[in-house]
């Protein structure tokens, strides 16, 4: 039987009556992130490295993730002497920060020189963070971890960090290490400093 235009109008207004009401249910997050953004002050500036530390904004659902992160300008696009970090709510991305005070950090360092450097700096930034926001990692790595840090400077390599909080677990440090290697394919080595004295540790 076919239906004249009135009729399907009907019809759909029938339909809309009967759906049911949809909500829009975001997907959170394990554990909240801020983003961090660091400026080197300018020469004569009386400020110290830790006023020139900016939080952006929260993150603490997927959603909230991908609407922030589309917008942000890609790790291979930021200034000289700027920091791009993301930590766990409630911790600074500094070493004074009781977290990060008996802690150290992964380093990748990547030459500005290396092929394709925009495209591997940037996948390897993502792949990293998304690990992170994921929890991708067992909950004893979890704990560990306390954030990541891009670091874009003049001289001719960019860094990213990431920082745990005990550089005594040198069990899931090492694990932690390994992770991050096999995840991102990252072929150089990677090195493990503590933040107390920034000694080399360990380099896989
Ligand atoms: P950096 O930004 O970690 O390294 O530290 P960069 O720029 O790659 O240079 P590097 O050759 O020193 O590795 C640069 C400087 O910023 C440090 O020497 C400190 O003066 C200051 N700084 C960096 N961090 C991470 C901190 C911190 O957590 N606390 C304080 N107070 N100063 C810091």
């Amino acid at each position: 039987m076919e239906l004249n235009g009135d009729e399907v109008e009907n019809n759909d207004d029938k339909n809309e009556q009967h759906l049911p009401i949809k909500t829009l249910s975001l997907h959170p997050l394990e554990h909240c992130w801020v983003f961090w953004h660091y400026r080197r002050a300018r020469r004569r500036s009386t400020k110290k490295w830790m006023d020139c530390q900016r939080t952006i904004v929260e993150i603490d659902t997927i959603e909230s993730f991908w609407m922030f992160f589309a917008k942000q300008r890609s790790p291979s696009m930021v200034r000289i002497n700027q920091d791009y970090a993301l930590f766990k709510k409630g911790i600074q991305p500094m070493w004074e920060d009781p977290a990060n005070m008996n802690g150290g950090q992964w380093i990748f360092i990547l030459q500005k020189s290396h092929n394709n450097y925009d495209s591997v700096i940037n996948e390897l930034w993502y792949k990293i963070i998304m690990a992170l926001l994921g929890s991708i990692f067992i909950p004893e790595i979890m704990d560990q971890i306390c954030g990541v840090v891009f670091s874009m400077r003049i001289s001719c390599f960019t860094k990213i960090s990431i920082w745990v909080t005990d550089y005594r677990a040198i069990k899931h440090i090492l694990i932690l290490g390994h992770e991050l290697k096999r995840l991102t394919k990252f072929n150089n080595c990677i090195v493990f400093r503590r933040n107390d004295n920034m000694k080399t540790k360990f380099i896989l």
